[in-house]
């Protein structure tokens, strides 16, 4: 094991040449990873933030039976508005944000593929989710459920706009998603140092290849939906009008076709977070590295063919909601494989007790039971039983949370050192797990209760008599005492952010070569990107076996290397910082907002939206671009 890896001098011409340009203009062009991925990050946490803000309302109108301080639509909007901030602006988009900062480094990257659509992808993400919220304060902020089924979001029974601006929300995240996924795919496929075969890639990089994939094929289904959800509200079109030859169950299948997956996009990421912190804390590779990847795979393809256990109250085919049981149970396997290697790689480590390590061994703890309620739920007649109780309030956020809440966390704790050069405080990050921890069982865990004791969800309150009080109060308490954990987290970065102990290259001793850069990196990562030889290449002899030269430091070069071998192929030239990525933003959302006032928004909206696009993309024959031949031999 090799503890502190020779980390390369900066390199002065290199870091400018990979540098975003200063002033305001600077900042709206900036297109370096790093620099986008922090701003994702810190814009999902900000959504997080806010959707736990409604959760605590949420929570407080539930605290005591026959409450009326929230009425039955402002409660409409809390839930809507807290599924949907969690789903769309914070689970999936913090996954990309974080994998964008992560995957370049841990593949030897000095930069991201396509980097100005990936400062394209973020501005649309935040400009979708200001909007949504812009329109929920002016009180025309959607109310027909994070899923919004149709006909109550349907034209007749959702008048006004509300819904609009949801469906429109959908568009922007996963017009961001998109690209963020195909932006990953490449990055992972195309720029990984020589050497690292698809084989010796870390387990986080498979996860967010795994991830991408999935998005590609789940995303458009619900994007489909959503427009032909709109063009049934706003000019009349019938697809989910059964009186016109519409089907308000075809809704169901697309959104769900997306929605299970959805899950496992907020879930398959995390995996790869358990897999790095407890490699590094129990000091040595993971077992089973084959069986991971084939669990992980796995995960993906069976995610796809269980949509239809969340529509077992619908009138499709008995034979058909046997086969989705069955799916559904089967879906425990490749978890429960990924869990025997882990606790076999821990069993043989020496543990290390710190916050990274306490957040990755609660998703044991809390994913057990979350998968637990869910291998019931499959099963047909115990969901006719529990449908739309808090039973599944309770389900789905041991599931959430448990499965990515805490391990982000964790993740957050563990990489903290790379993104800022200062650890997280360890004392505060005790508490902050601690009150997380037990907050979060003594919420949700009475949930299950009240939900087998037949306490409805999506209702404002509740009558005495139903006895659902007290379990009701001990959820709010937890809750609180959840709340004031994630805020400790907020006090603890803030203050590690400044008066941190500085960090050094490697504070962990982990082995993969995100850690063989100083912290934070230079703009452009890697001084010479390595060469790699192994799985772990910081804790093999020869991991790191050479360095690339030959590209070049006065332009932002990259390597671009084979599919499954890695071997080098040619150089690349990376475009440089550009304002019109912001500003095709802009235009974009101008003509999506248009849209859900007057279908002509399409037309002007397309006219404004050329001009900065063809700019955008004008070949241009700048003074480091001249005469470079795009495909040059290294
Ligand atoms: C921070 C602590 C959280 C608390 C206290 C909380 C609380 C709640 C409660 C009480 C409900 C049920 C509302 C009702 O049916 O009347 C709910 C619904 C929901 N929550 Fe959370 N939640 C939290 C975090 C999260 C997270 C992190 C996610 C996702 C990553 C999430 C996703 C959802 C979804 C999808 C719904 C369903 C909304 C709907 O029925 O349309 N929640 N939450
Ligand atoms: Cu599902």
């Amino acid at each position: 094991m090799n503890p502190s890896p020779a980390v390369e001098p900066r390199n002065a011409v290199l870091d400018r040449t990979w540098s975003d340009p200063p002033g305001l203009i600077g900042w709206l062009s900036a297109i370096n990873h790093k620099t986008i991925s922090v701003r994702f990050m810190l814009t999902t946490f900000g959504f997080f933030a806010a959707g736990g803000v409604l959760a605590l309302l949420i929570r407080l109108q539930l605290t005591v039976p026959d409450n009326k301080l929230i009425g039955p639509d402002f409660y409409n909007q809390l839930f809507t508005m807290h599924g949907t901030t969690m789903m769309f602006l914070f689970a999936v988009p913090v996954m990309q944000a974080v994998a964008t900062y992560l995957v370049p480094l841990m593949i030897g990257a000095r930069g991201i593929a396509f980097p100005r659509m990936n400062a394209f992808a973020y501005w649309i993400f935040l400009f979708g989710g200001l909007m949504l919220y812009a329109a929920f304060i002016l009180d025309i902020g959607p109310d027909a459920g994070w899923f919004a089924y149709p006909p109550l979001a349907g034209p007749e029974y959702s008048p006004g706009k509300r819904t609009d601006f949801w469906a429109q929300l959908i568009t922007y995240t996963e017009l961001s998603g998109l690209l963020e996924a195909v932006i990953l795919i490449t990055t992972i496929f195309k720029m990984r140092a020589p050497g690292m075969t698809l084989n010796r890639m870390p387990l986080f990089v498979w996860t967010m290849l795994v991830t991408s994939f999935m998005v590609m094929f789940a995303m458009p289904s619900v994007m489909l939906a959503s427009t032909a959800l709109i063009t049934d509200r706003l000019v009349g079109t019938h697809f989910y009008n059964p009186a016109e030859g519409g089907d308000v169950v075809l809704w169901q299948h697309l959104f769900w076709f997306f929605g299970h997956p959805e899950v496992y996009l907020i879930f398959i990421p995390p995996l790869g977070f358990m897999s790095s912190i407890i490699a590094t804390f129990a000091r040595r590779p993971i077992y089973g590295y084959p069986v991971m990847v084939l669990a992980i795979i796995a995960t993906a393809f069976l995610a796809f063919s269980l949509w239809v256990h969340h529509m077992f109250a619908t009138n499709v085919p008995e034979l058909g909601k046997s086969f989705f049981t069955a799916a559904s149970a089967m879906i425990a396997i490749p978890t429960a494989a990924q869990m025997f290697c882990w606790i076999a790689t821990l069993w043989a480590g020496r543990l290390n007790f710190r916050t990274p390590m306490l957040f990755a061994l609660s998703f044991f703890f809390i994913l057990l039971i979350g998968g637990l309620t869910g291998v019931m739920l499959a099963s047909v007649s115990l969901d006719l039983q529990v449908h739309d109780t808090f039973f599944v309030v309770a389900h789905l956020h041991y599931v959430l949370i448990g499965g990515a809440v805490f391990p982000l966390f964790g993740a957050f704790y563990y990489w903290f050192p790379k993104f800022t050069g200062r650890m997280m405080g360890e004392r505060l990050g005790k508490w902050n797990f601690w009150l997380m921890f037990v907050g979060f069982n003594v919420a949700f865990f009475p949930m299950h209760i009240a939900g087998l004791r037949g306490m409805p969800r999506r209702v404002y309150t509740y009558p005495a008599e139903m006895g659902w009080g007290l379990l009701n109060l001990i959820s709010t308490i937890g809750a609180a005492i959840l709340a004031v954990g994630i805020l400790l987290f907020v006090v603890n970065v803030l203050l590690s952010r400044k008066r941190g102990d500085m960090a050094g290259a490697d504070p962990w001793a982990a082995g993969t070569l995100e850690w063989a850069t100083s912290s934070p990196p230079s703009p452009g990562n890697f001084p010479r990107p390595p060469v790699v030889g192994s799985r772990f290449p910081l804790w093999s002899k020869d991991g790191v076996a050479g360095t690339v030269r030959g590209l070049a430091d006065d332009r932002r070069e990259v390597l671009v290397t084979s599919v499954n071998d890695a071997v080098p192929n040619h150089r690349a030239v990376m475009p440089e910082s550009s304002p019109w990525p912001f500003v095709s933003a802009v235009a974009v959302t101008v003509l999506f907002i248009g849209s859900i006032f007057t279908p002509w928004a399409i037309v002007w909206g397309a006219v404004l939206c050329t001009p900065p696009l063809v700019i955008w993309f004008w070949p241009k024959r700048g003074p480091t671009q001249k005469n470079i031949e795009r495909e040059v031999k290294p």
